[in-house]
Formats: structure tokens, sequence, C-alpha cells
């Protein structure tokens, strides 16, 4: 969503749709289209075809080729967001763990996994990226993807306000070191810092078995507390940096960054341009709340002395708010010079997901009497969730809570229902399995079918549904490849996945990192200019509108809060497991 501005000129003339990769001799597009990384015993199993008039497929043992299954291909059928015409592989019968291909007349797919945990070096590829996204300390991943940094941002100790209001003054000096960089750029905001904190946090909450200690196998040097499962101590990284960006009267600054894109040439260490703290938002500062009222939840078995201090932060963010009836969005001139704006004018929906998430923590009176004062607007049917909108989140919060009014809880509950199944009646509907509607293919769009994915799972807690789970799952699947581009979202996972991210750490230290999820097809013209010429350039069908190119950053860039989404659906799906520094790697 985040408006960037092209300051290199690291034009690549490469217009790449589907990419050949890995040194495989399977055609990216070859019309066969599955999940690459692999399906759940126990679940749907479905691959697409395009059509090409054969009714019959078969799946191979990717080692011998010998053939293990065999069956029907569905009729044919027009998928809108592709335009292609096809056909679905059903194999959902057959239950055998091991690596197979799909083959149809002379073509045979990527190869993928059956099993009943086939997604856990993918999850905990996902989750590692948090920790590789590290400010402000040293990071040595040499045992695993290579990346060595000395320390990024340590200028952020003395970062310098960018204004002057009641409670600053414009140079005052803080110290917010730390925290994850946000995307691409090096920006900190506390928006999507607090949404990416609470959706792991959520995560965990809501699979608690899925996250252990030694899980995310920290890199050497990294800071971490062994009583507290690996996912907490990577998120605590996160909550000290936002406590930083707390201002005295309980407000938040919105981000912190430097006045100018950095190149691609400047990794974390090397770009030391002074630091801004820019704007005060009261969306931020709210969703910054609902981050405290989750972590006293989830660390307060662990740690309640610091589960206290969480209190006494949500408690000064509630006060603020509290004398603070206004959306306030501050702009001052130039901050968004080398920053996005992150800028959400109605924190409507975001403070109802802060009383939400305290009610649930707290069980206090005041908080539920700010969700009925507002219950028109509680009670509305959500849209997914984003750093615009949490209104999903808060209904979410409320129903998890315990007791409270009935009757705004029946109201609330039918609400998330009735968009839970309007989502899986899209994704019946859709070629690919896929939730995204036509006008979904945004910016971010794989992050809003993410997101889907996450609130069926919420919805399946409720009003458990088959259909609601095997719905996230398709989200999964469409996430890593089986879509109309063959191609998976997300870095280093799968066959063929994105080669040249949006991605400053990336360019500048020569290392790649696995498991961020990029923003995928964006249909919307004017995302960037690469992405505005090449929609202008022919027909380019919705669900295709991406290009796998450095300065696509409307298409091709990751965020905390996308990966988060992401996170959030795997933990369900993915067990712990035992993993080798090659398979936490690259696939
Ligand atoms: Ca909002």
């Amino acid at each position: 969503m985040r408006k960037k501005h092209l300051v290199q000129a690291v034009l690549l003339a490469m217009a790449v749709t589907a990419g050949t990769v890995g040194g495989t001799a399977f055609a990216a597009d070859n019309g066969l289209y599955v999940d690459q990384v692999g399906y759940l015993t126990d679940h749907d199993k479905v691959a697409m075809v395009r059509d090409t008039g054969a009714d019959t497929f078969s799946l191979v043992d990717a080692a011998t080729g010998k053939t293990v299954y065999q069956g029907k291909l569905s009729a044919p059928r027009k998928d809108a967001n592709s335009e292609e015409t096809l056909r679905t592989a059903d194999f959902t019968g057959f239950e055998k763990a091991g690596k197979y291909r799909l083959v149809v007349g002379g073509n045979s797919s990527y190869p993928f996994a059956i099993g009943d945990n086939v997604y856990a070096s993918t999850s905990t590829r996902v989750l590692r990226s948090y920790t590789l996204s590290r400010s402000g300390t040293p990071i040595d991943d040499s045992a695993v993807t290579g990346l060595k940094l000395k320390g990024g941002h340590m200028q952020d100790r003395e970062a310098s306000v960018y204004f002057t209001d009641k409670v600053s003054k414009k140079g005052d000096k803080v110290n917010v070191l730390g925290g994850w960089y946000d995307a691409g750029d090096y920006g900190k905001y506390t928006t999507t810092g607090s949404l990416a904190a609470s959706e792991l946090m959520l995560a965990y909450e809501a699979n608690r078995s899925r996250f252990t200690v030694g899980q995310l196998q920290f890199p050497k040097g990294t800071e971490s507390a062994e009583h507290l499962p690996d996912v907490l101590s990577e998120v605590k990284y996160e909550l000290n940096f936002l406590k930083e960006m707390q201002r005295k009267d309980g407000s938040t600054f919105h981000k912190v960054a430097g006045a100018v894109w950095p190149g691609f040439d400047k990794s974390p260490d090397t770009d030391t341009q002074p630091r801004f703290l820019y704007s005060t938002c009261t969306a931020s500062t709210a969703m910054y709340g609902a981050s405290l009222a989750i972590g006293m939840r989830v660390f307060g078995p662990f740690e309640p002395a610091y589960a206290a201090k969480l209190k006494a932060d949500a408690d000064k963010v509630w006060n603020y708010l509290s004398k603070e009836k206004k959306s306030i969005y501050r702009v001052d001139e130039g901050q968004e010079s080398g920053s996005g704006p992150y800028n959400d004018t109605d924190d409507s929906q975001e403070r109802l997901w802060f009383a939400a998430e305290m009610f649930r923590t707290t069980g206090g009176a005041k908080y539920e009497n700010y969700l009925k004062a507002h219950a028109a607007e509680f009670g509305q049917k959500p849209s997914f969730f984003t750093w615009d909108n949490t209104l999903g989140l808060a209904q979410y919060a409320y129903l998890k809570a315990d007791g409270g009014d009935a009757k705004l809880k029946a109201k609330v509950k039918q609400a998330f229902l009735s968009y839970a199944d309007e989502i899986a009646g899209k994704i019946r509907g859709d070629g690919f399995h896929c939730a995204l509607a036509a006008n979904e293919y945004t910016w971010a769009s794989t992050k809003n079918a993410m997101t889907q994915a996450d609130m069926l799972l919420m919805a399946n807690e409720f009003a458990p549904k088959k259909e609601y789970v095997e719905g996230a799952l398709a989200q999964v699947h469409y996430m890593l490849g089986r879509n109309a581009l063959g191609k998976s979202f997300l870095t280093g996972v799968g066959a063929d996945y994105p080669q040249h991210p949006h991605n400053r750490i990336h360019e500048s230290t020569g290392a790649y990192v696995p498991g961020l999820l990029v923003g995928g097809p964006n249909a919307v013209s004017g995302g960037d200019p690469d992405q505005t010429a090449y929609l202008k350039s022919k027909h380019v069908p919705t669900a295709k509108s991406y290009l796998d190119v450095l300065t696509s950053w409307s298409t091709n860039e990751y965020a905390i809060d996308y990966t988060g989404a992401a996170a959030y659906a795997l933990s369900h799906f993915a067990k712990p497991a035992p993993l080798t520094s090659e398979q936490l790697r690259k696939d």
C-alpha cells in the first residue's frame, strides 16, 4: 500500500512473467499448476491443469518415474481472473507419503511432497525471516543463509524527532534501536510492526503446540530467552522496540526512517544517514495498544513481570485515546521523502481492536462498554483485516473473550461468519480455488489471500466447518505455486520462487532470505513504473499482473505484515520438526 519512490536507476530490462529456475528441466508454465511444496494427507489434494483436451492424469514417483495413481480430470471450466480454461486433477484419495510429479499428456509438473507435515520447513523459514530482519543487532547466519551484518542502523540510538507538538520538540533525540525492518526498505513503522507482532502472537495463541524452544535455530549470538518458545523471543524483540516508540502521553511516534530512500547498494550497516521520528497517528497507537493486550496474555505465563509492564503501557495508550477522541494522522512537509506513509485517517477500527483485545485479556467492563457504544460499526460485516482496517481482528478478539454481552456477541459472530461464508463462496467460484475477487488483485494481493485464509481458520474456531479449513489450505496452495503463474510467492520456497524481490538486504549483501511473502499480482495500474509499463504493453490477465523484477515494489516487495498473514495460516498446518541447515536455506 505504501507509495514508494524509485531512487536508483537500477531498471532491469527484464520482463519475466515465469522464469525458469533451479536448473529444472521442466518449463515454468507448461499448464500444470501444483503446490510446489506439497499436499497434506487427510486433506484435499488438487492440482489445476490447463485444458488441452486430455482427460486423464497420473501421479508418478518423482525419483523412479513409476506411476502410482491415475485419475480423470474434471470437465473444463473457464476461469475469469486468469483467463485460462482449467481442469482439476483431484488425488485426494492417494495418501501414500512420498515425492511425486503430476503427469498429463507429455507434460510433467514440478515435484511435490505428500505427507502429514509437508510445511514444516516452510513455516520455520517464514518465522526465521523476522530474525533476519532484525535491526540494531549483529546477525551471523553463516550456518543457514550466509547473512552477516554488524548491526543495522545503530544510529537509531539517537533518532531525531521531526516535529514539535505538546509532547515532543523538533530535534529531540530518542533511542529507538532494534525492531524489525518493515519491508524492502529500512523503515520501521508502528502500524505494521504492531500488526505483524500481533499476527505472530495470535498464531501462537491459536496453535501453541506448533511453537517450541529451539525451533528457529537462531543465528549465533541472537538475543533470545531459553524459557520462551522461539517465536515469543522474536516477538519480544519487536515489542521492545515499539515500547521505545511510545511517548510520555501514551501516544506513539508513527515511524522511524531516513529522509531519503537508501540505494540498493546500501546494507543496513552502511546506510548511515540520519534517522528521524516522523508523525504520530492514533490508529497506529491503538494498534500498538492491541499488540500489548495480546502480549499480556501470551507472555503472562512465562514472564509475569514483563506482562505487567505491557499492561502499564497499554493503560497509557488507553488513557491517551480516551482523551484524544479524534482520529489524528499528523503530516509534516517532507516526512514521506524516504519512507512510506501508512496513512490511516480513520482510527475507528483500530480503537475497536484495542478495546476488544483489552476486554479479552482483562474482562474489564470499560472496554466492553466502548464496544457497546460503537455497536453499529462493531457489528458490521468485516473485510479481510489490513494495516488500515482491523475490524476483523477486533471481532475475533471479542468472540474469543470469556463472558460478554450475549446479544452483541451474537451480532458480531453473525457478521464474522457471513464474511467467512463469502470467502468460501469466492473460493468455490475460482478456477485456482483462490479467495481473491477480481478487485482484490491489488498491491499485496497474496497478503489479501492469506489474510482471508487466516479469517477462515478463525471462523473455524467458533463454527467448525471442513470448508473453512480446506479453503484456508487452498490459499496456502495458491501462495506456493498453484496459481496462474505457476509461481511460489514465498521467497526461497518451492521450485519457482521470486528471484529478484524488492529487497535491499538481498541486493546489498548478496544473501537471500527465504520465507518472505511478496505482494504478487497487482492489476491496478500505477503501482510502480515497471508494473504500469507492463500492464500498458499488452493485455495482462488480472491474476497474472506480476513481475519478478527488483524495481517492481508493487508486485515483488515483501513486508512483515504480509509474511505475518502467511505465518498464521502455516502454523495451523505445520508441526515443528528437526530441520537441517540445508532444509532451512532454499528448496
Ligand atoms: Ca483504520
